[in-house]
């Protein structure tokens, strides 16, 4: 299987996250990427090429044009005060709050375009999000040329991000700027089906009104577990996309026994819709020493991921998500490529 990647995640290093009431170092941190980078060559996965450039009319297929420019300029108006600290948001227009006027100060867009405050913008973020995005679409492209699998090493990761906020580490959704430029170039429908031990909230409401793009996340239970505020079961998509969103919450504790009998009903879903091409937001932070996560899935468990997903015999890019135990955040991602390929 070929993998995209490109060094240019290395370009987005937050300081520090709040956790447990204290700053802690940022989890999601350019290791993770290098490691999976390492295990894909150790295994000996396939070739690794560079991305190529999209511009940015993919992404604004799916984010609006307001936010974008926001995370184009964040950085420079953050730190045209002097400041040198990442940027982060702090206040947020909750029930009764207006957003019908947009703030003009940095500090106030911060709050206005994001959901939590794990998002920091550095200096060199906006170049590795849209890094990020062209990594996903060039693995598109390969996807569509080889007709089987390609693996998108995507650093940060997006299925946090919606169409106008960021969080959760997340910020330009690159599943969803995948998904949607399959649509564009014909496929009639495509699947998104997310295996991170998150939620993922962003890609749901980007496609929640729609049926050419069902979504699929197997994930901690909100009543439980971050992102808390989306992710039921109880939210089937609306209006013409009634129907095309499938959620399976599940409990802490949860281990393969329990993980693979939701996710043999998802992939019974997705054979049901026949997608001309599935996208599988590959997260790894179900593994049972995550140091953020409530899952005992282990090592061996993401081979038969893979399998179970390489069973429905589809076209399939797999993007990059989250994974926070170091160690084996390439073994457990690789695990599900080569089980996919077996
Ligand atoms: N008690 C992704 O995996 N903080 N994002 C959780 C844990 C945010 C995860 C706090 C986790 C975001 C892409
Ligand atoms: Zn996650």
């Amino acid at each position: 299987m070929l993998t995209i990647y490109s060094d240019d995640h290395h370009l987005h290093h937050g300081t520090a996250e709040l956790i447990d009431g204290t700053l802690k170092p940022c989890f999601e941190m350019p290791r993770r990427a290098d490691m999976v980078l390492e295990r894909v060559r150790k295994v000996g996965l396939g070739d690794i090429a560079a991305p190529r450039e999209f511009g940015l009319d993919p992404v604004l297929r799916v984010h609006d044009a307001g936010y974008v420019a926001f995370l184009e300029t964040a950085w420079s108006r953050w730190s045209a005060d002097g400041r040198s600290h990442d940027a982060l948001p702090l206040v947020w227009p909750v029930r009764g709050l207006r957003t019908d006027r947009k703030p003009q100060d940095i500090d106030g867009l911060l709050g206005y375009y994001s959901f939590d405050a794990g998002v920091p913008i550095t200096a060199g973020t906006w170049q590795a999000i849209r890094s990020s995005a062209n990594v996903a679409l060039t693995a598109l492209d390969e996807l569509l040329r080889s007709q089987r699998s390609s693996f998108a090493l995507c650093r940060p990761p997006g299925h946090h991000a919606a169409a106008d906020y960021m969080g959760g580490y997340c910020y330009f959704n690159n599943a969803a700027i995948a998904a949607q430029a399959l649509r564009d170039q014909g496929a009639a429908r495509v699947a998104i089906l997310d295996v991170d031990y998150h939620h993922g909230n962003g890609t749901q409401s980007i496609f929640y009104q729609r049926a050419d793009v069902m979504f699929l996340s197997l994930h901690g239970d909100p009543l439980v577990e971050y992102p808390y505020f989306l992710g039921h079961a109880d939210e089937p998509g609306a209006g013409e996309g009634l129907g095309y969103n499938h959620n399976y919450p599940l409990p802490h504790g949860t281990d393969w026994a329990r993980y693979q009998q939701a996710l043999q009903d998802a992939c019974q879903r997705i054979a049901d819709y026949a997608p001309d091409a599935i996208v599988v937001s590959l997260g790894v932070d179900t593994f049972e020493h995550d140091p953020i996560s409530r899952f005992k899935l282990k090592n061996d468990d993401y081979l038969r991921m893979g399998e179970l997903i390489g069973r429905l015999g589809k076209p399939t890019l797999f993007v990059m998500e989250g994974g926070y135990a170091v160690e084996d955040i390439g073994i457990n991602a690789v695990n599900v490529l080569s089980g996919f390929e077996s």
